[in-house]
């Protein structure tokens, strides 16, 4: 642990907002110091609570999460917001003055708001923001937010940081259907509709509501928690209703998240889902380790050249080939290597 790491670790304790806002572009920016930060960091933040929230664009995501963490710090606590926009480019709006932003232009020392800027290094963006939320609760944030935005895989893999995922929907945008073919639908633990101030706003929500019983094992079930005879509880997917720009109807949400929340600790599944998390991430870590090992002895072997003059026969079977690769590179004794792959 270099001394600056050190100073920066101690003041991220200290609750210092700007050690904070440091610490995240260290880690977001992959800087050489960020992974002896991350080790303190690790060794002594417990998991916070996560708050995934998504939903297509325009659907009021950016409106209500100020509103939602100013309620869920409302108690004294320290909320960290972290916007996370897989698709725009890294140079745009987060590096741009969006850095710190609250929409509702109201400011609440206890609420942290940030927008992300990166892809993610080695692991991949979902491993980045698991970084970035640990990082918060060294700050003394026992729940963060994470927003996303767009609709995809690299959204779906944001979402697998959270503990309580919130789908924001809202009228005119038809967003129960895509929803759906996001894949959303599946994990959200709470649903929202957003501008229940516009007409069709009911529609969207008995849709959704009626999508969440379609199946026979759902069908008998009330929203929230519902006790099971000699089994766990289960969690059906409450759907409610807001007005953002009227901070309206956020109470209740912040009632289901809080049941939600409740729901995760009785059953265990909080612990579990921080387990899931976590094997899930070292995956992303083995993939990358054992990709690049992969290439590198490739390369040892000479192997590239070989099969590119093979490919270049008009009759060269690719799949045929890539097996062929695959047995020459795996029979060969892959080195394992000193070097630390991840976080020199
Ligand atoms: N009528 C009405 N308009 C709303 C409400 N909430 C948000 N809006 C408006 O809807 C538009 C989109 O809101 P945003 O909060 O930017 O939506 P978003 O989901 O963050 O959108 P992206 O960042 O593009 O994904 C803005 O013009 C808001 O003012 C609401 O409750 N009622
Ligand atoms: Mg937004």
């Amino acid at each position: 642990m270099t001394v600056l790491s050190q100073k920066l670790f101690e003041d991220l304790c200290a609750g210092r907002r700007r050690a904070l806002s440091r610490a995240i572009s260290w880690v977001e920016s992959d800087a050489p110091q960020a992974s002896a930060l991350l080790e303190e960091v690790y060794a002594h933040a417990p998991q916070p609570w996560v708050i995934g929230i998504t939903g297509v664009g325009g659907a009021g995501k950016s409106s209500l999460v100020p509103h939602l963490a100013r309620r869920l710090a409302a108690a004294g606590e320290s909320v960290a917001v972290l916007a996370v926009d897989p698709t725009s480019p890294i140079s745009g709006g987060a590096l741009l003055g969006d850095r710190l932003r609250d929409s509702s232009g109201q400011q609440d020392p206890n609420v942290f708001f940030r927008s992300v800027a990166t892809r993610g290094g080695q692991g991949g963006l979902a491993t980045c923001v698991a970084d970035l939320v640990r990082v918060a609760a060294a700050a003394g944030c026992k729940t963060v937010i994470v927003e996303t935005v767009g609709a995809g895989q690299s959204e779906l893999g944001i979402l697998q940081v959270a503990h309580s995922i919130v789908l924001v929907a809202a009228p005119g945008l038809g967003d129960d259907v895509q929803a759906q073919k996001a894949g959303v639908m599946e994990v959200a633990n709470v649903m929202v509709v957003n501008k229940a101030d516009r007409p069709g706003a009911q529609d969207v929500q008995a849709s959704l509501s009626q999508a969440l019983q379609l199946s026979e094992k759902t069908a008998h079930l009330t929203e929230g928690v519902n006790e099971i005879a000699g089994d766990l509880p289960v969690w059906h997917p409450p759907v409610t209703t807001t007005i953002a720009i009227k901070d309206q109807g956020i109470d209740t949400l912040c009632t289901w998240l809080h049941a939600h929340r409740d729901f995760l600790d009785q059953t265990g599944r909080f612990e579990k889902l921080n387990q899931e998390h976590v094997l899930r991430r070292m995956q992303a870590y083995f993939n990358e380790v054992v990709q690049r090992r992969l290439r590198e002895r490739t390369d040892q072997l000479g192997l590239d050249q070989r099969l590119r003059s093979q490919l270049a026969q008009d009759k060269a079977d690719p799949l045929a080939i890539a097996r062929q690769l695959a047995d020459a590179v795996l029979a060969s004794p892959i080195a394992s290597q000193q070097v630390n792959e991840f976080r020199p």
